[in-house]
């Protein structure tokens, strides 16, 4: 093919990626999420704008996504490093689940990271407990739930640590985390690595919404690697330590104590003392 000889200034030397509102929206075949997408160049938090644009009742699906957040959240106000080169987005869902089983939305989302991360790059990407992603033992996902009153609207904040240096990482021991650049040697593609996460996550959305708990909770089992171990869980209440069995219907997690006591734990951090 030619085109009679002008100049092809993108080949060779163009871009690696498309991480744009049009390179995501392009081809994404997705009915519901990513159906509008709003692209900001730095935001504080997307969950915080995508939690305003909840309240007006912007439409189920509706995407925000940020290449640089400068107030990015974790969990109970833990900050969450969010420099250029990761992806940052929320999305708004309206799942109708009574609010106790809202955290199975997380779930499906950490399930739906870890199956794009496995497509996209070939890298065995696991649950843990309730939402983090991690490969090797390291965390390269987070998710954070937010949901309105009577969980009448949902947003899933996803952080995934794409083509972050390693530098920008914070060095905690406790949780270490690693970025998919550092994992493989090269960057990634996260216009590819989004779309494969839209469409993941709306096909275990609809799936929870048409099935229940039950499929949500076979597709996390199958990924997860907390299941069958010893550990101990930090929660609000205290810590508990003993094997993790299973997840309920609602997402707790149910830790069988030394003493054979079992526990069902809403929310919590699990560090995995050691495999069952
Ligand atoms: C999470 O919290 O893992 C949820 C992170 C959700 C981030 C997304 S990005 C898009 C959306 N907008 C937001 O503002 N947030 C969401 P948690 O389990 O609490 O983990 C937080 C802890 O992880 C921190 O206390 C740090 O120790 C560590 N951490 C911070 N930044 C990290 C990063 N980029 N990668 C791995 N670990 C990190």
């Amino acid at each position: 093919m030619t085109d009679g000889g002008a100049p092809r200034p993108d080949l060779g030397t163009g871009p690696i990626e498309d991480y744009t509102r049009e390179g995501i929206a392009e081809n994404l075949g997705t009915r519901i999420i990513g159906r509008y997408i709003r692209w900001h160049e730095v935001l504080p938090s997307t969950s915080d704008l995508a939690m305003s644009l909840a309240e007006i009742q912007v439409p189920e699906g509706t995407i925000v996504v940020a290449e640089e957040q400068t107030a990015g959240r974790g969990r109970l106000g833990r900050p969450w490093a969010s420099p250029r080169g990761g992806v940052w987005l929320s999305v708004i869902l309206r799942p109708g689940l009574p609010p106790p089983r809202a955290p199975l939305v997380g779930l499906a989302a950490a399930v739906a990271a870890a199956r794009a991360i496995r497509t996209t790059t070939g890298l065995l990407a696991r649950v843990k407990w309730p939402n983090d992603v991690l490969v090797d033992g390291r965390k390269v996902v987070g998710i954070l739930l937010d949901a309105g009153p009577g969980a009448e609207w949902v947003v899933v904040g996803v952080g995934i640590n794409a083509n972050v240096p390693r530098s920008a990482l914070p060095a905690d021991a406790q949780s270490p985390a690693a970025s998919l650049q550092d994992l493989l040697g090269g960057p990634v593609d996260r216009g590819v690595l989004v779309r494969a996460l839209l469409r993941e996550l709306e096909r275990g959305y609809e799936e929870l919404r048409a099935g229940g708990a039950a499929s949500a909770l076979r597709r996390w089992r199958e990924m997860a690697d907390t299941l069958g171990r010893i550990v101990r869980v930090e929660t609000p209440a205290g810590a508990i330590e003993g094997m993790a069995l299973d997840v309920d219907d609602a997402g707790a997690l149910l830790v069988r104590r030394r003493d054979g006591e079992v526990h069902r734990v809403i929310a919590g951090d699990v560090k995995v003392r050691a495999v069952g």
